[in-house]
């Protein structure tokens, strides 16, 4: 008995680890030292570092990286004689051997610290994929699940002078009740796949900010700036040099301060992204942020920015590198993918299927790209699972709360693809009800199906619709049903006063395989279904813009076919080494000819 509740004891104090902070927002502009580079890394199928056999934690985990002190112990792992993996990185493309590995692998990192009087340092992950422990020291630090949003943990208390060591154990084994589940068509990265940081900040510290023009308004700047403790009376100014405004405040009993700047800035726009500096100070602590500033809003069956009636051109866009495989980590991948939109022509972009990096959220914005921003709430989640769901919703606010001051995102969305039931209804009301609660300064959508077609006319009726701003479905009409040839005369009943949106629609051809515009998997086959899809959504009331799949060709285990697709999901309009199919230019005239019509009408 006393046996069973030490062991009881020793997994709590495992399993019992802290879950993140909050959020450091803006934590490029903080003071940061990167933990970027080579760590050693030791692949774990069985989780030996994690469990003795018994299942139990394991006492002398991995976590612990002890060492052989005399030349007759036994330790079973060493980290320094363990290859050497980059950090931030995908493990599948870095080690041949890792290809399709799901599991979990271990990362150690040494490095030097000195500690400042008066400051705090965090451990910051931009994300890792999909599932981390964390270890500082030897010491747990904290747990993390998801793996697209950022996270960080207080370590201040367990920092030492002088040589310190990180161990990270990733796990990224698809999991029924994970978020997204067992199945998706998209590759499963794993591993320490952002920026890696050491952040340090003052005891007392800006936590967090909004800076916006509140909903319907073009004549004031408002927001808030929150310290990280509930810290009364403390000055804080904030400054936005180009409007000249200058605003010193003093916070509550809560530690806030909240603003209202009467000004009338020039709008942010795709034709004209302005984004103005913003420095909040508090003390010595200086946070910069480049802010912009626009409305978004529907009438009836179109959507407005900054009150003008506006077109979609989107793209979707996955995080899969350019010119190499593997996940996108920098600004210069993410500029490279969103200067193939710009090239065709687009104002917007769908970021799928789960948050993006940040590097990609802010070039968007400053490239003047619109952006849709959604979870990875993805086609059959356990919608009755209370930890699904609270997954789902952590995953949510964390992607609203690092990007809240991003202006260029216009379009929360919480879900792609969703068959119907009372208990996927449940769940996705409760998504659309936490982002009214926090914002109201965007539309919120999720993509729908079409949920049914007699004769030739498809339907789209989803009961989640009067949740919605904006009606957005996928659909593949002519790929994986129909023919490109039915577009001709299919015809669509959208039951709402809303605009529609179709957030996906394309087909697969392999780059440079030619062929009759029938033959499957030909550039042919793929650009006369772009051809015929644009000309009828273009001919169906409603119609404000579409986002097709894909960008680029991206790896999936579930594309399988030899010779065409050998793990490629070809429905990219650019194949993954960046050569332009003929459906590219189909699209680029089509967003060439929509530009036009918008202009003429100004
Ligand atoms: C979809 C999914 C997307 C897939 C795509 C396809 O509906 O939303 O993730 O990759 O279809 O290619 O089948």
């Amino acid at each position: 008995m006393k046996r069973l509740l030490m062991i009881l004891i020793a997994c709590m104090a495992v399993w019992s680890q802290a879950k993140a902070d909050s959020i450091l927002n803006n934590v490029y502009a903080r003071h940061v030292t990167s933990l970027n580079g080579s760590w050693n890394y030791i692949v774990d199928p069985f989780d030996n570092g994690y469990y003795d056999y018994r299942l139990n934690a394991s006492k002398d985990g991995f976590f612990r990286n002890k060492k052989a002190t005399s030349k007759s112990d036994l330790v079973e792992y060493n980290f320094d004689t363990a290859p050497l993996m980059k950090v931030p990185g995908d493990w599948n493309t870095q080690d041949e051997k890792l290809f399709f590995y799901e599991g979990s692998i271990w990362y150690k990192r040494d490095f030097n610290y000195t500690s400042k009087p008066g400051t705090r340092a965090f451990l910051y992950f931009g994300a890792v994929n999909y599932h981390a422990d964390v270890y500082l020291n030897g010491e747990p630090v904290g747990v993390h699940e998801g793996g697209f949003t950022p996270f960080n943990f207080d370590v201040t208390d367990k920092l030492k002078e002088g040589a310190n060591f990180v161990i990270l154990r990733v796990n990224n084994e698809r999991r029924p009740e994970g978020v997204p589940t067992v199945n998706s068509d998209w590759w499963n990265y794993g591993g320490i796949t952002r920026d890696v940081m050491l952040v340090e900040t003052p005891r007392v510290f800006v936590d967090d900010y909004l800076v916006q023009l509140p909903k319907g308004h073009y004549d004031r700047i408002e927001g808030y700036v929150q310290l990280n403790q509930k810290t009364p009376d403390v000055e804080i100014s904030l400054e936005i040099p180009e409007l000249k405004i200058q605003q010193k405040l003093r916070t509550d009993a809560e530690g806030k301060v909240t603003f209202t700047c009467k000004t009338k800035p020039k709008l942010w726009s795709p034709d004209a992204p302005k984004l103005y500096e913003v420095v909040i100070r508090h003390g010595d602590e200086v946070l910069k942020d480049k802010i912009g500033f626009r409305q978004i809003e529907t009438q009836g069956k179109s959507i407005l920015l900054n009150g003008k009636k506006t077109f979609l051109r989107g793209i979707s866009i996955h995080e899969e590198a350019p010119y190499r495989q593997g996940r996108v980590f920098s600004k210069e991948e993410s500029v490279v993918l969103l200067s193939w939109a710009k090239e065709l022509g687009c104002n917007f972009v769908r970021l799928a299927h789960y948050p993006h990096n940040e590097f990609m959220v802010r070039a968007a914005e400053e490239m003047g790209l619109m952006v849709w921003s959604e979870i990875p709430v993805y086609w059959t989640i356990h919608w009755s699972d209370p930890e699904t769901y609270k997954n789902a919703s952590t995953q949510l606010k964390d992607m609203m709360e690092r990007d809240k001051n991003r202006c260029g995102i216009i379009i929360w969305s919480v879900a792609n693809e969703t068959p119907h039931s009372e208990a996927r209804d449940r769940f996705l009301a409760r998504l659309a009800a936490q982002v009214r609660a926090k914002d109201n300064t965007r539309l919120l959508s999720m993509a729908m199906e079409v949920t049914g077609t007699k004769g030739n006319i498809s339907q789209v009726k989803d009961s989640m619709s009067r949740y919605f701003d904006i009606i957005s479905f996928n659909n593949y009409l002519g790929w994986y049903g129909g023919t490109p040839e039915d577009c001709k005369t299919r015809q669509w009943d959208i039951p709402y006063n809303k605009p529609f949106f179709i957030s996906e629609f394309g087909g697969e051809a392999l780059q440079g395989k030619h062929g009759d515009k029938d033959e499957r998997w030909t550039e042919e086959y793929q650009e006369e279904l772009y051809r015929n899809t644009l000309e009828m959504y273009n001919r169906t009331e409603g119609f404000a813009g579409t986002s097709p799949w894909i960008l680029m060709d991206f790896r999936s285990t579930r594309r399988q076919l030899s010779g065409i697709q050998d793990f490629f999901n070809r429905k990219g309009v650019i194949s993954e080494r960046g050569l332009k199919k003929k459906a590219f230019y189909v699209l680029q005239d089509f967003y060439r000819m929509k530009k036009e019509q918008e202009q003429a009408k100004k």
